[in-house]
């Protein structure tokens, strides 16, 4: 099956998104998508706690640096990433718990969630809504310096709303 390559932006990246795994990409894009609506650049990263510290190591260390703004963390089970990449970045990092075959995902939430003080994650739900959200929280905060951003941001709500109709109906089959 070929495979597609997560898109490259023209603009230098303001938002790393990064994963524990690449089967955490499937919740994760959904980041990626809203920030794409949004006009947010941004990168997408495997950086696994577990299976590739030193790279995650270098990737927290260097956000700042390199231009980065704020962190998308996603990953599942004994999820680490998010919290050891608040513990090398100074930068917002928002967590997403990736949904578990076993615990389906209250592994992941609780691991994320319960960080010490002093050492924020920003955690949100479980799964594709919490990936959403979080792209959204990350445009939010670019937002506060970019009224082209918040502008869009504005629309994007107005958009939402205007989809939701008022009035039940019955789906046919
Ligand atoms: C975590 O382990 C990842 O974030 C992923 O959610 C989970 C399972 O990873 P794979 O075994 O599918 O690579 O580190």
């Amino acid at each position: 099956m070929p495979v597609k390559p997560t898109l490259m932006q023209e603009s230098a990246p303001l938002v790393g998104i990064i994963m524990g795994s690449q089967s955490d990409w499937p919740t994760m894009k959904h980041a990626a998508e809203v920030l794409d609506a949004l006009g947010v650049a941004y990168e997408a990263r495997i950086v696994s706690a577990h299976r590739t510290p030193d790279r995650l190591y270098d990737y927290a260390g260097s956000a700042r640096s390199r231009g980065l703004k704020c962190l998308i963390a996603g990953a599942g089970g004994a999820a680490h990433l998010p919290g050891m990449a608040a513990a090398m970045t100074p930068l917002p990092v928002f967590g997403v718990p990736v949904e578990s075959h076993s615990l389906k995902g209250q592994d992941s939430l609780l691991s994320i969630v319960q960080m010490p003080g002093g050492v924020p994650v920003g955690t949100l739900a479980i799964g594709k809504a919490g990936a959403i959200n979080a792209g959204l929280l990350a445009a939010g905060v670019l937002a506060l310096m970019d009224d082209a951003l918040a502008g869009r941001l504005d629309d994007w709500r107005a958009a939402q709303t205007a989809g939701v109709a008022e009035i039940p109906v019955t789906a046919t089959s």
